[in-house]
């Protein structure tokens, strides 16, 4: 007999389907949330024969369960755990751990197409032309890697594994993976597929309204309160708001926290285990603890969201030879232009400081200073306006 723990989302289901498609009746698969990874270990070492082997797939035991598991091992052997978290990295020390984030390729890797290799490195599984584009397509949403390749399919697949239970959707890719010679959706999920996307985007569009900012621990943190879609929103709301270093998405029901940069410069993983928690470098998660819920929660209740830079200006663009014009809640005017090799700031007509050597640097400190945002182009005419007059009266 064989078990599998493994994760309640996209890439840790797809290491069940992968399981029972190797072992079929042999496999018992349990699908967890972070948190009841332990208490499913907990009762695997106490209740499951010792001729059981165990998997566990993309989670991390804690340090107790890391212990009793190193014990078990070496009186039992029969365990594998095969992760590719950044945080999980210290378990590929053991003998039974096998962590992989990066492949030699420098590929990005899933817990799927971890245990893909595995199960047919160790002749549990055949490779096929549908099973390797399902594994890919899992590999490219858990890692973002669609976006960049522009593989719709990968965010399809997911969506779709939210828009049924993990048992329909276990139950129909079993069957579509062990009959065809290709991986594709059918009619109906195409349609359904392209209701949710729309859907996606609406909700995205209110959550850019919504969305306060706050200096927590040297780091500046977009703050939002979302149930779904954390990836898509920790996406689109980064690169709306790029001057942030990272998106915090609250989900106050299951008291969880989401962290998700779209940054080299920021790892959200330690941002995630100071509160506790753990992940990837551009994408972690914690649980809601007292500190959190006081930096993210009470010291952000009072504020105002920010707002997005006008989008369809002709005149007030960003880096314009003329000079581009901000302003804040406070209606404090901001005007950054360039001044031979640099780009300087005014406020309020006063000239700041300091000057940058790129606009990107002088529009990320007047936006994380001031909260301000790139003015419509009436709002442009009338400042320049003011402008001339003044020059033409001096
Ligand atoms: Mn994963």
């Amino acid at each position: 007999m064989y078990k599998l723990l493994t994760h309640n989302d996209l890439d840790g289901v797809g290491c069940g389907i992968l399981a029972k498609l190797a072992f079929g009746e042999d496999v018992k698969v349990r699908y967890n949330s972070v948190a009841s990874l332990n208490r499913e270990i907990e009762f695997f070492l106490e209740n499951d024969s010792k001729e059981t082997f165990l998997f566990i797939t993309d989670l991390s035991p804690n340090s107790e369960n890391e212990h009793k598991l190193d014990l078990y091992y070496k009186e039992n052997g029969n365990i594998q755990l095969i992760d590719h978290h950044k945080s999980a990295i210290h378990l590929d020390d053991y003998g039974w751990g096998y962590v992989v984030v990066e492949d030699i390729a420098g590929n990005l890797t899933s817990a799927t197409s971890l245990f893909y290799e595995y199960l047919i490195s160790m002749d549990y599984l055949a490779a096929t032309d549908a099973l390797t584009e399902f594994v890919e397509l899992v590999r490219q949403y858990d890692t973002w890697e669609w976006e960049k390749n522009e593989n719709q399919k990968a965010h399809s697949l997911n969506s779709l594994f939210y828009l049924v239970s993990i048992e329909e959707f276990e139950e129909t890719m079993i069957e579509r993976l062990s009959t065809g010679s290709q991986f594709d959706f059918d009619e109906f999920e195409k349609r359904l597929l392209n209701m949710e996307e729309d859907k996606i985007e609406r909700y995205i569009r209110r959550k850019k309204r919504e969305i306060v900012q706050v200096k927590v621990r040297d780091n500046y943190a977009g703050v939002i309160y979302a149930e779904s879609y954390h990836s898509e929103v920790g996406n689109e709301l980064g690169k709306e708001y790029a001057h942030l270093d990272y998106i915090v998405i609250l989900n106050m029901g299951g008291k969880r926290i989401s962290y998700r940069t779209i940054h080299d410069h920021v790892d959200v993983s330690a941002i995630a285990s100071h509160y506790g928690g753990g992940g990837h470098q551009k994408a972690s998660g914690s649980t809601l603890t007292h500190e959190a819920y006081k930096h993210f929660v009470v010291d952000t209740f009072q504020l105002e969201p920010i707002q997005e830079d006008a989008k369809r200006n002709r005149y007030n663009v960003k880096k314009s030879a003329f000079g581009s014009v901000y302003k804040n809640r406070k209606d404090d005017i901001l005007f950054i232009y360039p001044k031979k090799d640099l780009w300087v700031i005014e406020k309020n007509k006063k000239v700041l400081g300091q000057n940058y050597s790129s606009f990107e640097e002088a529009e990320k400190f007047i936006k994380r200073k001031f909260e301000s945002w790139l003015v419509r182009d009436d709002l442009f005419v009338d400042y320049l306006i003011q402008e001339v007059k003044k020059s033409s009266q001096s």
